[in-house]
């Protein structure tokens, strides 16, 4: 076991590796729960997600180590459920076009006690994955290609889980994309204003209230069934897909515990608030914060071609919202966590959550400019690939 831990840094689109040492005490835990799974091996933190820990098991062969964070997922045997559930479908759906279920698809290494997990402690969780090696996460696409291929794998995973139950998924989280509730949820934050800082964020504030009525447009779309309910992942970030490090295509989707019933616009609107902005998510700069149409074009391209003959009209005609709407959204997860006291998302500096809700904000201001254009590449994308089908 090595003592050390990898911290990931992106600072622009740059990424730089620290090694610090792992607390012994932490150490020696990790220890004893790789032995819950009759596995050895240096170890190292991995990854830079917001919510669980991640750790690399450098064994022949790998496996990801993650504690799930039992704050956000509160029953995390549910999570689990769903995530074997899930995972056993895309196995078999796989192997019934001849692909390999090892390499694209998440493969869990049960507990001694045959378990998905090990709790221990208390309240603690940990899984082990298999880990899919010649692949690589990406912070950002560097190539529209690249992103293309994101899209085409974010895409398939919908497809291919379109005949799973979505009423045998529990919901990990409720309300996760629940954007009305999530604008409450500020509301309460700002009238509580527990660390004293809603004076600082005034303008984001008023930002976001005068988008108020944008809250409502897809929930009410599911409720009306103008936006069908499905089987979808609803935290798409580039990083949460792996792709092939010689080909960079799509190989496998991971992160699946929010997999729940949802609408495919939060697939789609929530990769390309993360994927198309030309800064990274937590840019202080924010002249550097644009959204790129050319990225646009090509995740929506990559993502139609999987879906496209099974959306609703009115789906199709939400995908430009979407984006607007899950930026938003999520400036307002950033902004409320600001003003609760940075209890929810990992931070690592100070003010990370407001840096972060600025971003998005600005993202929002950019993408409320180009919806026309957006509108426009969509529809044409989406012409070209109906005649495509027709011919
Ligand atoms: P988090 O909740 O921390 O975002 P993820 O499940 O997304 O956790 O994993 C963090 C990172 O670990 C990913 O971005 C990816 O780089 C890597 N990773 C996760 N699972 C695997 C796997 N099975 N094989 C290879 N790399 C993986
Ligand atoms: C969190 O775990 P991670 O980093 O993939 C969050 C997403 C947010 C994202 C913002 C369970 O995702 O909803 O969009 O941060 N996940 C959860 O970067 O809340
Ligand atoms: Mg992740």
């Amino acid at each position: 076991m090595t003592r050390s831990q990898t911290f990931v840094w992106r600072c622009g689109h740059m990424f730089c590796l620290f090694l610090i040492p792992i607390a012994s005490i932490m150490e020696h835990e990790l220890i004893n729960i790789l032995d819950q799974f009759c596995i050895s091996g240096a170890i190292s933190t991995y990854g830079c997600g917001h919510i669980n820990e991640s750790y690399l098991v450098n064994d022949t062969p790998k496996y990801i180590l993650q504690k799930i964070n039992t704050a956000v997922f509160k029953q995390p045997e549910k999570v689990m459920e769903n995530i074997v559930a899930v995972t056993e479908h895309l196995r078999e759906k796989i192997r019934k076009v001849g692909g390999n279920p090892d390499r694209e698809t998440l493969n869990l290494i049960k507990a001694k006690d045959g378990k998905s997990f090990y709790k221990c402690d208390g309240n603690n969780y940990y899984r082990l994955y298999q880990y899919i090696e010649g692949t690589v996460a990406l912070e950002a696409a560097n190539t529209p290609e690249q992103f293309y291929y994101a899209a085409r794998a974010f895409g398939k995973f919908q497809r291919l889980l379109s005949d799973f139950p979505v009423c045998r998924l529990h919901e990990t989280i409720p309300d996760f994309h629940n954007t009305p509730l999530r604008l409450e949820a500020l509301l309460a934050a700002v009238n509580e204003d527990r660390c004293g800082r809603a004076k600082d964020v005034a303008d984001e504030i008023a930002f976001v209230y005068a988008r108020c009525a944008d809250t409502a447009v897809v929930i009410d779309a599911i409720n009306k069934g103008r936006v069908l309910l499905r089987v979808t992942h609803n935290d798409t970030k580039l990083n949460n897909v792996l792709l092939d490090a010689c080909t960079m295509e799509g190989v496998c989707v991971i992160d699946l515990d929010t997999v729940m019933p949802g609408s495919m616009l939060y697939d789609y609107g929530d990769a390309l608030r993360y994927g198309a902005n030309t800064a990274s998510e937590d840019e202080t700069d924010l002249s550097k914060v644009r959204f790129d149409l050319t990225l646009y074009e090509s995740f929506t391209r990559g993502f139609l071609e999987e879906l496209l003959p099974d959306l609703t009209e009115c789906e199709i005609g939400l995908m430009p919202f979407s984006v607007k709407l899950l930026t938003l959204e999520c400036g307002i997860r950033f902004l409320t966590d600001y003003l609760n006291g940075d209890t929810y998302f990992k931070i690592h500096r100070k003010n990370h959550n407001l840096d972060r809700a600025r971003t998005q904000l600005r993202l929002v201001a950019d993408i409320e400019q180009k919806l026309d254009e957006m509108k426009e590449i969509t529809e044409k994308t989406t012409y070209a690939l109906m005649i495509q089908k027709e011919v």
